[in-house]
């Protein structure tokens, strides 16, 4: 009955699945090969569990994906990863789970998928006709790269479907979303809008999902949204370092009418600029990132929600999450600075003084007095690690020009090929979406909306003469020193 944890978990070796990329990266074959054996010969789906449809989506059916893809890399840059006598047992598993997903994409009113389904059973009985956006509106990497490899549609159809529902269902004077929806009468429940819970790897997908299959409507979403994001949660100056006003931030408002709901920001935000980073506003991107890592040295980790306001967190547990290593190492990738070397060596040692227990790194219960929980989260091995990794090495095959990897919302690497974007089926929504639902707003993509066209991993780098060279560390530190002052 602990939702919290069992829809979670799954019984399914979540952090074995969850981790099997990060050890591919890591370039340790003998383990990778290992624990694909073990997931092959163990882990079943067939069973009277039930799952959050996102959490599933994104912690295992990519994880599946994308060591499927490891495994049958033709190059193998990563070391021999390759399994013998394998034959595509982790696409077979993938494909499983995603049939015993789909539950959730019917009777639905709008397309817009249950929260929950039972492996077994499907849609249990007594199912809640609520979802977060994010939740139902960020499976379309995952689904869409399960259709292409297997070449069915289904998989991306309703997926697509479901972000279709969401956006047109946003705010027709803010062109923003809520937080949480009804996905029978489509009516918002939440009308929370920011860039954390509820919300954050929405956002997130619909740039993916361009840079993955080359989608033009997923870019022009994307865009209508940045443009919305930019005009009504940004606060604060225009410029990071100079100007009136207080430093800039991104806040919580009502979707409707862009007023101000409440006073926190929570630790999955910090996503944010390293989502900016893939779009190439690597200015703001810095400045953003800055205030996260100020709330991080005051308290040698991030507090769930933090009152700025207040300047206090309003709530005190930090499980392990990695979006503020995950925008450190974009931001390193985009800058070359070594400041962001000496923010992944400060997380770094405040994980090993803090969270680092016997059988390994714990939930911190409370920032403050550093009490634990007995929980260590899929994502600390999926993502935290591997982007802590992939910062301090910079000789990973995944830095190395041939290979364009992207990363989903999990941190699980998926190489950007011409293969993924094929698209057979696009007629299915040429009447019901496209150009003339996503381009109502009218909007015309500003310089830096355009050179994603040219983008095609997390990994992609500012071209050389747009590095950026600025003193960070001098400059960036006195925003930061002036930012813990005044938290
Ligand atoms: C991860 O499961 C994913 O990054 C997801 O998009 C949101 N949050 C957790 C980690 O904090």
């Amino acid at each position: 009955s602990n939702l919290n944890i069992n829809d979670v978990l799954g019984n399914y070796s979540l952090t074995l699945v969850d981790a099997l990329d990060t050890l591919a990266i890591m370039g340790n074959s003998s383990e990778f090969q290992k624990a694909v054996k073990l997931v092959i010969n163990t882990v079943s789906f067939d069973k009277d569990s039930t799952v959050q449809v996102f959490e599933a989506t994104i912690r295992v059916l990519g994880s599946l994906l994308s060591a499927h893809r490891i495994i049958t890399d033709s190059k193998q840059p990563f070391g021999d990863m390759t399994i013998k006598d394998y034959d595509n047992e982790l696409l077979h598993m993938a494909h499983d789970l995603a049939v015993r997903l789909l539950p959730a994409f019917e009777n639905t009113k709008t397309g817009i998928p249950y929260p929950r389904v039972n492996l077994k059973t499907g849609v249990p009985p007594d199912s809640n006709n609520e979802t977060c956006t994010a939740g139902a509106g960020s499976l379309l990497v995952e689904f869409g790269i399960l259709s292409r490899l297997l070449g069915d549609s289904t998989f991306e159809w309703v997926a697509r479907r479901a972000v279709k529902a969401l956006w047109n269902l946003r705010s027709n004077d803010t062109g923003l979303l809520g937080n949480v929806v009804n996905i029978q009468t489509g009516h918002w429940v939440g009308k929370q809008s920011g860039l954390g819970a509820g919300l954050d790897s929405f956002y997130e997908y619909l740039l993916k999902s361009y840079i993955l299959f080359g989608e033009k409507e997923d870019l022009e979403m994307f865009n209508a949204a940045y443009k919305s994001i930019q005009n009504y949660l940004r606060r604060g100056r225009e410029a990071c370092n100079e100007g009136e006003g207080d430093p800039p931030l991104y806040v919580n408002v009502n979707m409707f009418s862009g007023q101000l709901m409440n006073t926190w920001i929570d630790s999955l935000q910090a996503f944010f600029p390293g989502l900016q980073v893939l779009i190439g506003d690597v200015e703001d991107a810095i400045c953003l990132h800055a205030f996260y890592y100020a709330i991080w040295k005051r308290y040698g980790a991030l507090p769930e929600r933090y009152n700025w306001q207040l300047q206090a967190p309003d709530v005190f547990f930090y499980p392990l999450r990695p979006e503020l290593v995950e925008s450190t190492y974009l931001l390193y990738q985009a800058t070359r600075n070594p400041f962001y070397l000496h923010v992944g060596m400060d997380i770094l040692q405040s994980l090993e003084k803090h969270t680092k227990v016997k059988c390994g790194y714990a939930t911190l219960h409370h920032v403050i007095d550093k009490s634990k929980e007995d929980r260590m989260e899929s994502f600390f091995l999926s993502e935290t690690c591997k982007y802590l990794y992939l910062l301090f090495d910079e000789e990973n095959p995944v830095h190395k020009s041939g290979t364009r990897y992207m990363f989903t919302t999990e941190g699980h690497i998926i190489s950007v090929d011409e293969h993924l974007r094929e698209s057979p089926w696009k007629e299915f929504f040429s009447e019901e979406g496209g150009q003339d639902q996503v381009g109502k707003s009218g909007h015309r993509p500003r310089p830096h909306e355009i050179k994603v066209i040219n983008s095609s991993s997390n990994c992609n780098r500012v071209p050389d003469e747009r590095r950026y060279s600025l003193p960070l560390k001098s400059v960036y530190m006195r925003q930061i020193d002036q930012m813990v002052g005044l938290i």
